[in-house]
């Protein structure tokens, strides 16, 4: 049984990777691969349970690829075979073993090169093998120098003759025996990078539950010309593989947050709410500010907190019979307020910023409610981006999604918005609530409210809240006993603790891993949270 060292290119030409080869449907593939395919099945019929790839090719004398290709296409045909991979370490001649294993060490080289009457080093150094092969030699003791010698230092023979152990242990791999040589020969070669060892995916192939030594196609459709001719009573089917995993469809993946938001939606237009058009990250100081009875001199007007713009600086439309009445309820109060009594300016209210809230929406839309008489009892909700220029962490960025809603009506009270921030977390999974007195500029009162996470074992924020200040309502021309309950949380925070991500950049922004969004299953809110992502599979 010739041994074939599979890179030495003279594989048969039978079993090549031919042009178009992957236009043949696979019977013809096989059929193409059909003298390997036959011969391999031939050989497994004589086999006892099974054959390698890898030792079939270098029985055959033929390429490991063309044996794994028809591995390939008789498993296309059904269960003609079984194949398992398998990966078999062995040892295999680097390309410069392999030219050891043919012309001899260096050292060897060397040696041969010395005539008896020596041979200058300078001489010496200049033959191909010379630097690399006189050190080995001269460590071998096969020659020595005299530096002394008359032109120049000269090199001669220490012994007759010497054993090219070298290229005898690589030819020894060659042949397949590697293991008969012992660990330290084997690691000298590998050092001198003459061998290596390689891991070879081959096949352990074995007869399948159709096997047969013909190549038969196994039917995979039942088309009606079978049925017609009854020829199915007597063709091999492929059996259907039940088990076989769909293909993933290629399609869009939905970015987590939009999933998230999907499922706020829903649960507000559940709770009959109505969405506010948000769409105008610019807004103007008086809708961000002004108009939510937030004086001017506020510091969260000021360029530390919120982005202002250079262009277009000033926002040119405002209604100004209502400005008016925003300016008065400012400075001096109103509607039994008595106002912050400061110099209100118009200019001030006028400068153009990036949103810091949705609120502003809510002050547009309760305004536009304003207009409409009589008035109806409403339920708003937003969700959409705000800024706020913000020390960055892990959980900030200049960013995120505020979600509010919003409900006015005649005599709601801290009551009803208790009540409906029950109804809205209960559809978060959310039961155990507290609520926290706050303060914002545009509610009283004002409450934070708080829910005990189990997975955390913590009472977490998940959100404000209150009831907007009549300073706020009547300048609008909403009716004295009506009042607007409303609260806000951010999109980002539910959407990390539901994800289980600990950081805010992993989630949004040129830093996330696009297979966390591929990856990211559908989150019901109101399910258990997910058990955070283990290294691996982050
Ligand atoms: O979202 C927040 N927390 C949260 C929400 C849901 C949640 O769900 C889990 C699945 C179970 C978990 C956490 N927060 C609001 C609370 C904190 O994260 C807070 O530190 C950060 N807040 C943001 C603002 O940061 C400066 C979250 C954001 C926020 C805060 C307040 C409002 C909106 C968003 C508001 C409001 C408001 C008040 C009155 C009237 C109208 C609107």
């Amino acid at each position: 049984m010739a041994m074939h060292t599979p890179d030495s290119g003279s594989g048969s030409g039978s079993g090549g990777s031919g042009p178009g080869r992957d236009t043949l449907s696979t019977v013809e593939a096989a059929m193409a691969d059909g003298p390997v395919a036959e011969l391999l099945l031939r050989r497994l019929e004589a086999s006892d349970g099974g054959l390698d790839s890898a030792e079939l090719a270098a029985e055959l004398g033929m390429e490991h690829q063309a044996v794994v290709g028809a591995v390939k296409s008789l498993q296309a045909l059904g269960e003609i075979i079984e194949a398992e991979l398998r990966s078999t370490k062995r040892w295999e001649l680097t390309a410069e073993g392999e030219e050891i294993a043919r012309e001899g060490s260096h050292e060897a080289r060397v040696f041969r090169s010395i005539p008896l009457e020596g041979l200058a080093q300078s001489e010496l150094m200049r033959l191909p093998s010379g630097k690399v092969g006189f050190s080995k030699a001269m460590s071998n003791k096969w020659i020595r120098v005299d530096k002394s010698a008359a032109d120049g230092p000269r090199v001669f023979r220490v012994v007759d003759s010497m054993e090219d152990e070298v290229q005898r242990r690589l030819q020894l791999a060659q042949g397949g025996q590697a293991e008969k040589l012992g660990e330290k020969e084997r690691s000298e070669l590998r050092k001198r990078k003459l061998l290596a060892e390689v891991t070879l995916k081959t096949y352990w192939v074995s007869k399948g539950s159709a096997f047969s030594t013909s190549i038969s196609k196994q039917e995979t459709e039942l088309s009606p010309e079978m049925i017609s001719s009854g020829s199915w009573r007597d063709r091999p089917f492929k059996p259907y593989n039940f088990l076989a995993h769909g293909v993933l469809p290629d399609s869009g993946h939905l970015h987590p947050l939009l999933k998230v938001r999907s499922q706020f939606r829903q649960i507000f237009l559940e709770m009959g709410f109505t969405e506010m058009p948000t769409d105008n990250f610019i807004e103007s100081s008086f809708w961000n500010f002004d108009a939510l009875f937030q004086p001017q001199q506020h510091p969260a007007r000021d360029q530390h907190d919120t982005f202002f713009l250079r262009d277009p600086a000033e926002a040119l439309q405002l209604p100004m019979d209502y400005v008016q009445r925003v300016k008065r309820t400012h400075s001096q109060g109103g509607y039994g307020s008595q106002g912050y009594k400061y110099t209100w300016k118009l200019d001030e209210a006028r400068k153009n910023l990036l949103r810091t809230h949705t609120t502003s929406a809510s002050a547009r839309a309760l305004y536009r409610l304003a207009q409409k008489k009589p008035f109806t009892p409403v339920k708003y909700f937003s969700i959409d981006r705000v800024f706020r220029n913000e020390t960055l962490d892990a959980t900030h960025l200049a960013e995120f999604h505020q979600i509010e809603g919003v409900v006015a009506d005649h005599g709601l009270t801290l009551g009803h918005l208790m009540g409906v921030l029950r109804e809205f977390f209960t559809k978060l999974g959310i039961t155990q609530l507290r609520f926290k007195p706050a303060y914002n500029p545009y509610t009283e009162p004002s409450m934070e409210v708080f829910s005990y996470h189990q997975g955390l074992k913590k009472w977490v924020e998940v959100g404000n809240s209150g009831v907007f200040r009549p300073e706020m309502l009547l300048p609008m021309g909403l009716p004295e006993n009506v009042s607007v309950i409303a609260w806000g949380l951010s999109l980002e925070r539910p959407t990390m603790i539901k994800y289980g991500i600990n950081n805010i950049r992993d989630l949004v922004g040129h830093k996330v891993n696009l297979q966390m969004v591929y990856d990211s299953p559908l989150c019901r809110l109101d399910a258990e949270p997910r058990p955070p992502p283990t290294q691996e599979a982050a």
